[in-house]
């Protein structure tokens, strides 16, 4: 058994920064928690920022800022989301990559996500690939539902392997609309993937520990953080990131899969020396 990648979602788009004062918005504010999940376990981070009113951005100088702050304080495997809000252009979007990180997600489909509509149609899915290829950044590929995995080969098959040659999935469950968060999809969705791709899990809200301990029964890596879940136990607000990573790191342990270092990390995704 291979050691576990600890992925960090530490704050997404949609909590309201006013209503969890836990969530880091700021950059300072974001590089201590990054320094404080690197220190429990994780070895990426995958990133969403904010502006000055906590309201989340996609503002290229900053997150070139953030990308140089992270770098400067951890060794993290830096993921900038190209997902941002669901009120994001599809050009905002693509920009993200001038910023220049590590690795960066790429959801393989539409998904109604709550109310609404989190949208990634095959045209913007295709440039965002080609622009990764093009600029050497590596993708993740999120699949939030079984159809999104058929878009992932479809994507492999017209355009050829990522940047780097490996490819890495999330599976994103648990989001209303999208994938249940259970044993027997995640085995489904896994069972669909193309050869020789390794994956993580992410389970939203109440779904986080089912998913967890399943991807780790079969053979997976975890994403954890306040992207994904606000609660670490019912009635129990989580109050940082780091508790959620500690918490992962623990059953990856129990598990005999200790977490993953992030120099092993950059290895294991095929991340390209700076
Ligand atoms: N905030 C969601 C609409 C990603 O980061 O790539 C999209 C998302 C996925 O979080
Ligand atoms: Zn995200």
């Amino acid at each position: 058994m291979t050691a576990t990648l600890i992925t960090v979602a530490p704050t997404g788009a949609e909590a309201e920064a006013s209503a969890v004062p836990a969530l880091p918005v700021t950059l300072a504010q974001l590089v201590k928690t990054a320094i404080q999940c690197q220190e429990a376990g994780a070895a990426v981070i995958h990133v969403h920022i904010r502006d000055d009113e906590g309201r989340p951005t996609l503002s290229v100088p900053r997150l070139e800022d953030t990308v140089a702050a992270i770098r400067e304080a951890t060794d993290l495997v830096v993921q900038l989301s190209t997902g941002g809000a669901v009120t994001d252009s599809f050009g905002d979007r693509l920009a993200v990559l001038e910023a220049a990180p590590d690795a960066c997600s790429l959801t393989c489909g539409t998904v109604n996500f709550g109310d609404e509509v989190f949208a990634n149609p095959w045209g913007f899915i295709r440039d965002l690939y080609q622009r990764t290829q093009e600029l050497g950044v590596v993708p993740e590929f999120e699949l939030f539902d079984l159809g999104h995995v058929a878009t992932l080969h479809r994507l492999l098959g017209d355009f050829g392997p990522p940047a780097g040659g490996h490819v890495h999935c999330d599976l994103v469950m648990g989001v209303p609309g999208g994938m249940p968060g259970d044993p027997a999809t995640l085995v489904a969705a896994v069972a669909a993937l193309p050869a020789g791709a390794t994956w993580s899990a992410t389970g939203i809200g109440r779904t986080a520990l089912p998913v967890m301990l399943s991807a780790l029964a079969a053979g997976g890596h975890l994403r954890v953080g306040m992207e994904d879940t606000l609660s670490f136990a019912r009635g129990r607000p989580v109050t940082g990131n780091a508790e959620l990573v500690e918490r992962a790191a623990a059953v990856a342990a129990l598990a005999q899969r200790p977490p993953m270092t992030p120099p092993e990390a950059r290895e294991f995704l095929a991340i390209p020396p700076r």
